[in-house]
């Protein structure tokens, strides 16, 4: 029963409501706030707003080369096309010209230089989009050719970095190695990921009086925009209103990157005294923007005969692009889960930020964890191959365990560590044991098609590790019908933020889902928010709406107390009632008698995550809140003549601590699994000679569709099971940390192709396992495992004294 339906109800028939459970509250799987909107496609998203008269349409100009000096932009032949408005270059930027997010480097123009292929040389507003896009086109640019580094081993050879390598470092990992009884050494090449998002990037800007702009845009980060957007306008912060009610889909892609089309817009905007809208076509978009940082990744790990690690060094080599955007901190965290799960003994952990003359890389669910998380899951199932043991029984070996094997190699101490008993439990769940044996017998009579199995943990580090973005605001009001508005600093991206965020509040007042309004993100209303990433948007806002709902509710227990002449502990809250001893009353009534009363029923909200803190220098300290487990056993099939596979069954464990919304809880595990598998199986990012990304829209880059999904897919959060943390109702992020399950996959299709071996190699394979790459590895692995047969039976032939061809 809602509580703006004002019925009278009887005494007896309150009671009778206030015995039973709020149906809408935390713990409940409530639908997405927009889903049926979203079916029917009465969503509005920026592109589908009503346009405002006089609207400019604006389409920016990329370059066609990756890196050289500009001799000549000359936009004056823009002009001969008739619906022309105007035709800008980077002279024209009335304030600042670089829209870098943390360190400069991003013209929002190319003044100069031109330092990748795609990049934006000048944008021309226009009555539609075609008109712009032939009036770009016209333009004269003419520029001499330099050399351009576009591979991150050149780079890292060359060192030519966006900023400096940085160490993590625990014990003497030259030591360990030099005792250790076997050793280890490869590297791998981890592939980037573009993000795909349904909704590319989007802006649409209307000037205001005194040079203000309302900005609509899709982005993660709105605070991000008003402050660049106020830059390159050379005006206060406070001029500028951002306004982003939903994106469809963000990935990480919407975090800085959306910032370039609002300034664009926004200057165009501000020289025309017109509205004016960007947005991207799909090559245009997949061109410009960053995608995943590639990373180029080299080991050296020693191993005693049980297989446990005792020493590790790790170089990791993010390909960063031509800027750092927000690389620094990416490639921080690829360090920070270059253990995974496990217990590295003395290690060495050192990320190079590379630069070459490709897109800005950025943010990318998982923010460069997924890319350092996937190494010791490589290096694991090379030591048990190299030991003829199963990969599972070495993972379980090396996972964080008893005190002196619990601190990590950044020093923050593994508490509340799920993964044995996680492990354990999927093991058995999944029938591993039993299913390992008939993959074995399946492979043994098939010739062509070979079953792979491979079961992984994910441990993720939740919190931003800049520790000043740990901060969220929130706002709320209650008219005086008892319906709700909520606003909060975190951005609806289809994660199911808001509906979490509603039913925080919900349960907090005792009133049903449906009388909460959430309305857009607006930096009008709550300010200085940091972006939505880092899977923490629930755990930040969730706290910081609960903190203002506090607030206003114990105004509404001191004013019931006063007014009923009764103790404070007299008032409840209870499924859409207000309780004062023996009297209950609807809540939408007594907040009227609230209002009546003088009592404030708005207020702000503020949260911010205790107990962390790192220090860098010395890179060490707690980063991390708390860290969020999952588990995941994959089944595939390859076909040893084409490369080609399929997953046949998945079995997820995953620890959400307790549900806020299991229902949106478990289609972020699953959304996230699948997109995981997508980056290390079909998403293959290709660049030519002269680095034109020639993989630019869907028919030449396979993201992942429904018929690549598990044909069998079981996914459970761990049950009864709370954060230990005080986070909001002692739940845990789950936006991130699922995408890593999909490394599940990757190591299955390996597990498939060492069968060839009979398990006996550990084959190379870089990602993308694109069916291509499988089909060389297949080969590879055949051939090796034919000159080790060869040689054995040669030497076994030959006399000891005649081994004069092993050392
Ligand atoms: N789920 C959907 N449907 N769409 C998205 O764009 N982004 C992911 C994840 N899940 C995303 C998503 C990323 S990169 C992050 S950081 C989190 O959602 C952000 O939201 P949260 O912090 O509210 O979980
Ligand atoms: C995870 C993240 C982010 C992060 C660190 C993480 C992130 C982000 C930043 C960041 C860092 C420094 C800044 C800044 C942002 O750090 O998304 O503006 O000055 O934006 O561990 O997701
Ligand atoms: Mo998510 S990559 O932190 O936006």
């Amino acid at each position: 029963m809602s509580n703006h339906n004002h019925q009278t109800l009887s005494q007896e028939e309150m009671l009778q409501q206030a015995k039973q459970n709020l149906t809408t509250g935390v713990g409940r799987s409530v639908k997405h706030e927009s889903a049926a909107k979203q079916v029917t496609s009465e969503a509005i998203y920026i592109d589908d707003r009503l346009e405002f008269p006089n609207q400019l349409h604006v389409y920016a100009r990329l370059s066609d080369v990756a890196h050289a000096r500009i001799t000549k932009i000359d936009v004056s032949p823009c002009y001969d096309i008739p619906g022309v408005t105007i035709a800008i270059t980077a002279a024209d930027v009335p304030g600042q010209l670089d829209i870098g997010p943390v360190l400069p480097g991003d013209p929002l123009l190319a003044q100069d230089t031109i330092e990748f292929y795609g990049q934006p040389l000048l944008a021309v507003g226009a009555c539609d989009l075609e008109t712009a896009r032939k009036a770009a086109m016209a333009a004269i640019v003419e520029y001499e050719t330099l050399d351009a580094v576009l591979c991150v081993e050149e780079a890292l050879e060359k060192e030519f970095y966006v900023s400096e390598p940085h160490q993590h470092k625990r014990g003497d990992s030259a030591t360990a190695l030099s005792k250790a009884k076997h050793t280890l050494e490869g590297s791998v090449h981890i592939g980037g990921q573009e993000h795909f998002y349904l909704e590319t990037q989007v802006s649409s800007v209307i000037p205001t009086e005194d040079g203000g702009m309302i900005v609509y845009t899709s982005t993660q980060n709105p605070t991000e925009v008003q402050k660049l957007v106020a830059k390159v306008l050379n005006v206060p912060f406070n001029q500028i209103q951002i306004d982003m009610r939903r994106m469809g889909g963000g990935f990480g892609g919407k975090e800085t990157q959306a910032a370039g089309p609002a300034c664009i817009a926004a200057v165009i905007a501000k020289l025309t005294g017109r509205p004016a809208k960007m947005r991207l076509p799909r090559m245009e978009d997949m061109l410009m923007t960053g995608k995943r940082h590639p990373f180029f990744n080299q080991y050296q790990v020693g191993y005693d005969d049980n297989g446990r690690i005792q020493g590790y060094e790790m170089q990791l080599a993010g390909n960063c692009g031509y800027s750092p955007d927000l690389s620094n901190s990416i490639v921080d965290r690829a360090m920070f889960h270059s253990d995974n799960g496990y217990y590295l003994g003395d290690a060495t952990i050192t990320g190079y930020r590379c630069k070459t003359h490709t897109a800005s890389n950025t943010a990318y669910r998982g923010f460069g964890g997924p890319q350092g998380l996937i190494m010791p899951e490589i290096v694991l199932d090379e030591i048990a191959r190299n030991l003829g043991k199963d990969p599972l029984e070495i993972r379980k070996l090396n996972l964080y365990g008893e005190e002196s094997r619990n601190v990590t190699h950044y020093y923050q101490t593994v508490e509340d560590n799920q993964l044995p008993e996680m492990l354990a439990d999927l093991e058995t769940s999944s029938d591993y044991q039993q299913r390992r044996k008939e993959i074995r017998e399946y492979n043994a009579d098939s010739p062509i098609l070979k079953k792979g199995l491979a079961l992984t943990p994910v441990k993720f580090g939740i919190s931003f590790t800049a520790t000043f973005l740990n901060q969220a605001g929130a706002l709320i009001h209650i008219y005086t019908d008892g319906s709700i508005h909520l606003n909060h600093g975190g951005t609806e991206m289809g994660q199911g933020l808001n509906t979490k965020v509603a039913q925080i509040v919900a349960e907090e007042f005792q009133v049903d889902f449906d009388s909460i309004h959430i309305s857009a993100t607006n930096t009008d209303k709550v300010p200085n928010t940091s972006p939505t990433a880092a899977s923490s948007g629930a755990d930040l806002n969730g706290k910081a709406a609960q903190n203002a709902a506090q607030t206003i509710k114990q105004r509404l227990v001191e004013f019931a107390a006063r007014h009923y002449d009764v103790t404070e502990e007299d008032v409840s809250f209870k499924n859409n009632l207000v309780q004062i001893r023996d009297t209950l009353v609807p809540f939408a009534e007594f907040i009227q008698l609230a209002y009546f009363n003088q009592i404030s029923l708005s207020s702000t909200g503020f949260y911010r995550t205790p107990k962390i803190f790192y220090d860098r220098d010395k890179a060490r300290g707690r980063p991390f809140y708390y860290f969020a487990y999952g588990a995941a056993c994959t089944e595939v099939v390859i076909d040893t003549l084409t490369g080609e596979y399929k997953i046949l069954r998945a079995d997820i464990l995953h620890d959400v601590g307790a549900s806020l919304n299991p229902a949106i809880d478990i289609g972020q595990v699953e959304g996230a699994y699948v997109q995981g598998a997508g980056w290390l199986t079909t998403e293959e990012l290709v660049w030519n000679d002269q680095g034109r990304l020639m993989t630019s829209g869907p028919a030449s880059y396979k993201i992942p569709a429904i018929a690549d999904a598990p044909v069998d897919f079981r996914v459970k959060l761990v049950e009864n099971r709370k954060n230990q943390e005080d986070t909001v109702f002692h739940s845990k992020a789950v936006g991130e940390p699922p995408f890593m399950l999909g490394i599940s996959v990757f190591c299955a299709i390996k597990d498939a192709i060492a069968s060839l071996a009979d398990y006996s190699i550990s084959p190379k394979l870089d990602a993308p396992a694109t069916p291509e790459r499988v089909l060389w590895s297949v080969q590879a692995t055949q051939n090796q495992y034919q000159a080790n047969v060869n040689n054995t039976e040669s030497s076994s032939k030959q006399p000891a004294s005649e081994h004069i061809y092993e050392s």
